[in-house]
């Protein structure tokens, strides 16, 4: 079974989660079929990409395959992490990739659907950024996607709560582009991949790539970095750490003691 379908129809590429078993779980071998699939389009040059699952599905994804999280004492979201090479796809690729979400977003899956350029969503769509419940230290990177995503105020709620986010709120906060029935929303979807192919390539990829090198532009001291860093260290050296990884294992709830 294929972790990931792909189709393109006229001139949009087409990927569907397909790990249903697992949530869509994003493991190495999941990110790999859409990291395979996106280099496809871009030899096709489809003009726009729509990134789904399977239709009908209580969750779009459940995030990092917490399976593939190392064990304490190493950095487990660094450069070469697949959850940051899919990131960075997704943002880098040369079309407008919109996504298309139905049911429960999950931890990295939020970030997944944070990096794609629209987000269309059925209203039982809910978005929980969940490092603080595992005990994992997100990266800077993936603070910076989500903080030029919503209010601060929202986003420090939604990572130091854990709790999931509904459809219509991200709407209010501006998160999401639209909120669609489920009869409804591919069709929706399709129709804007219409309007995006009628329109300059060229011209979107030069904004898409400026826009990202512009909200990616923080000016970050080596004294901020090294700090930072640092702090991550003292969280994924943790036996919090550990214990987080521990109890998704052993499906029970974590105890966090602050060590
Ligand atoms: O027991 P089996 O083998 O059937 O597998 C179960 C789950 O273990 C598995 N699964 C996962 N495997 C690896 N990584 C995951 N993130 C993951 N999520 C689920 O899928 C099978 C079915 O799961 P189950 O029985 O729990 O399904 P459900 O429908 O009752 O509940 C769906 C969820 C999504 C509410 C539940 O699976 C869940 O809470 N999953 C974890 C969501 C989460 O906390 N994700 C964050 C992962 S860490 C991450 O993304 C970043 C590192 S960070 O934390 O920094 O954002």
């Amino acid at each position: 079974m294929s972790l990931v379908l792909t189709e393109i129809k006229g001139s949009t590429g087409v990927i569907t989660l397909n790990h249903v078993e697992k949530r869509n779980a994003l493991s190495e071998a999941l990110i790999e079929g859409i990291t395979d699939a996106l280099s496809e389009f871009q030899s096709q040059n489809v003009r726009a990409v729509i990134l789904r699952a399977q239709p009908g599905v209580k969750v779009w994804s459940a995030g990092h395959d917490v399976s593939e999280l190392p064990n304490r004492g190493r950095d487990p979201l660094g450069w070469d992490d697949p959850l940051r090479i899919l990131i960075r796809a997704i943002q880098e690729f040369p079309a407008p990739v919109i996504a298309l979400i139905e049911g429960g977003v999950w931890g990295g899956g939020c970030e997944v659907a944070m990096a794609c350029d629209i987000l269309v969503a059925t209203p039982d769509t809910t978005f929980a950024i969940t490092p603080a419940k595992l005990g994992v230290p997100y990266n800077l990177g993936g603070l910076v996607t989500v903080v030029n995503m919503v209010p601060l105020p929202v986003i420090k709620e939604m990572l130091f709560t854990a709790q999931p986010v509904p459809a219509q709120q991200a709407l209010n906060l501006g998160m999401i582009n639209y909120i669609k029935p489920v009869e409804e929303i591919e069709e929706f979807v399709l129709n804007m991949t219409k309007q995006i192919a009628a329109n300059s390539p060229l011209s979107i990829s030069v904004m898409k790539e400026s826009l990202r090198l512009l909200v990616g532009a923080h000016a970050i001291t080596p004294e901020l970095f090294e700090r930072t860093q640092g702090l991550r260290r003292v969280v994924y050296d943790s036996n919090d750490y550990q214990e987080g990884i521990n109890a998704f294992r052993e499906k029970r709830k974590p105890q966090f003691t602050g060590t």
